[in-house]
């Protein structure tokens, strides 16, 4: 008898992702928590005194910037100590068995692109960079971490931030049209261990389903997104994603 925490997954699907040429792929905090990088929402959220709305925008930045560093700086140095899991080392693996997978994240970990992945698309940026929001110089994180509380630009002396994309900010642009057109043309589109509540992140699921993908959601629990899905299914993503490819990689053989 197969272990309840195994399910097999659906013909169906298997049949598709062995055919499919396309793959897209929307990720959030829940594919790195396996890694030991917290998420945003529920139990295991950052910081449970902050909700993340409260700190990731400018206006918080502007009234505190020792508190919203503190916040960074503490999410660098552990993210500098993490490592891609399995999670990430099959999405990057799959790039074997299609014409294209694009890994459209929300993350800011990096840890797609360490996992080997070669089409990542950053839709909240980078933790490993920042910059001056007086003359935009670039800032390392060394330089950051090596000063005190809110770092100050080494050109200007003004503020440095984190090149991440906060609440009321908008998305890099490009970076978005690419995301779209990777949705609208995948033919099986994963929302793998994202709450789906943050726009206009979100939405991109809804836009690959009615453009034709076969909508697929990774996710410990149920969220927004599950009923709009195709399929759900429930676990973590370092246990199914593993297994969901040895499934149809060894079908399409
Ligand atoms: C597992 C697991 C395991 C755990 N395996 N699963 C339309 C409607 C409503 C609101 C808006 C809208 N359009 C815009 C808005 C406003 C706003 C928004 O969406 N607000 C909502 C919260 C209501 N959006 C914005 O402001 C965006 N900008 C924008 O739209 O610009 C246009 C504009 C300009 C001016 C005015 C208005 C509009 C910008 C959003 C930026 C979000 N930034 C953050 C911080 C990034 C930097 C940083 O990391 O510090 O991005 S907030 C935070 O949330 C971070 C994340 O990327 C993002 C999403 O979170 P995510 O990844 O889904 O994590 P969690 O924790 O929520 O969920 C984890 C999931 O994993 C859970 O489901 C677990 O169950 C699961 N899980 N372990 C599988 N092992
Ligand atoms: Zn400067």
């Amino acid at each position: 008898m197969r272990p309840p925490s195994s399910p097999a997954f659906s013909d169906n699907l298997l049949t598709r992702l062995a055919g499919a040429g396309r793959v897209a792929v929307l990720t959030g905090a829940g594919i790195s928590a396996e890694s030991g990088v917290p998420t945003f929402r529920g139990d295991e959220g950052i910081w449970k005194k902050f909700r993340p709305e409260e700190l990731a925008n400018v206006n918080a930045f502007m009234r505190n910037p020792e508190l919203v560093w503190e916040w960074y700086k503490h999410r660098k140095t552990l993210m500098a100590t993490v490592q891609p899991n399995p999670g990430h080392a099959a999405l990057a693996a799959m790039e074997s068995h299609h014409a294209q997978v694009t890994v459209i994240t929300q993350n800011i970990d990096d840890l797609h692109r360490r996992a080997g992945s070669h089409n990542v698309l950053e839709l909240h940026g980078n933790i490993n960079r920042n910059y001056c929001i007086a003359c935009g110089t670039s800032v390392s994180n060394e330089d950051i971490l090596r000063q005190e509380a809110a770092p100050r630009c080494p050109a200007c002396r003004g503020l440095v931030r984190p090149d991440v994309v906060w609440f009321g900010e908008l998305l890099p642009v490009d970076i978005w049209d690419e995301s779209v057109r990777a949705a609208e043309r995948a033919e099986v589109f994963f929302a793998i261990g994202t709450s789906a509540v943050v726009h206009p992140a979100a939405s991109l699921p809804g836009i690959a389903k009615k453009a034709g993908a076969y909508l697929v959601e990774v996710n410990i629990e149920d969220t927004e997104l599950s009923w709009h899905a195709d399929e759900v299914l429930i676990g973590k993503a370092g246990d199914i994603l593993p297994r969901l490819l040895n499934s149809y990689v060894s079908l399409s053989h």
